[in-house]
């Protein structure tokens, strides 16, 4: 992809992608905050340490590694997956969401309330992949997914409403942002794989992916039920 979109446009325009409700905006962060996401990301590595998500049951461990910020973060564990308040690798709250990245989610959300989560899965390896899946385990469905790419480009995935149904796949490049909402926001999706020295942004190589989530429905105050 070769558009760019202003870096100050306050409701910057998307891509055509084919599908209702999934909006892309290449390059839609520029090097430089490409580059302090990455530096605020260095900074909480220093105190949070990304782990391998577990899978729920068998306890087999993902191909990547995984944190959040925010006033809830996603977790899978054998006991189970779905939204913590606290990491229970450490016991404490996430760092809280870096500004950044709560102005980006007031220019593409188009939604009334911030993001409560964002999930950092780390793509550390060229055999990290994500798997087929949906993201069904927020309340407040009517929100969108905001997705940041960073570091390496990755072939992306995006399927239809039930596993077997037939998918498309493009690329994500560094600074592509994607919004998932709509008729769309409970699509399969998935990562096939990453292309490794596509890009020189992360420290070591790989791609990162931010991904902010609206969990609560805005005005509940119900979540985590205890
Ligand atoms: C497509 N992350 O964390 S972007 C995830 O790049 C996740 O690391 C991928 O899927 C990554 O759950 C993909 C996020 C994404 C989120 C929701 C979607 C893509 C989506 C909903 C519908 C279609
Ligand atoms: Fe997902």
């Amino acid at each position: 992809m070769t558009q760019r979109v202003p870096k100050g446009d306050p409701y910057p325009k998307p891509v055509e992608t084919g599908f209702e409700g999934i909006a892309l905006y290449p390059g839609l962060l520029g090097e430089a905050a490409q580059a302090s996401l990455v530096t605020a990301l260095m900074a909480a590595l220093e105190t949070e340490r990304p782990y391998r998500p577990l899978m729920p049951r068998t306890g087999k461990p993902w191909s990547i590694h995984q944190m959040n910020f925010g006033e809830l973060g996603w977790v899978s564990r054998p006991d189970g997956y779905g939204y913590a308040a606290e990491n229970p690798a450490n016991g404490r709250k996430w760092p809280a969401i870096p500004p950044a990245l709560l102005a980006l989610w007031d220019r593409v959300a188009h939604y009334p309330a911030p993001p409560e989560c964002c999930l950092v899965n780390l793509y550390d390896t060229p055999k990290s992949r994500m798997g087929l899946h949906r993201d069904e385990d927020e309340a407040a469905l009517d929100a969108p997914v905001v997705s940041v790419s960073l570091g390496d480009t990755c072939v992306f995935r995006v399927g239809g409403f039930a596993r077997g149904d037939k998918s498309k796949s493009f690329r994500l490049a560094s600074g592509d942002v994607l919004v998932l909402g709509g008729a769309s926001r409970l699509r399969y999706h998935g990562v096939d794989r990453i292309i490794p020295g596509s890009s020189r942004l992360v420290p070591g190589g790989g791609r990162i992916n931010l991904t902010l989530r609206r969990v609560t429905k805005p005005g509940s105050q119900s979540f985590p039920s205890r």
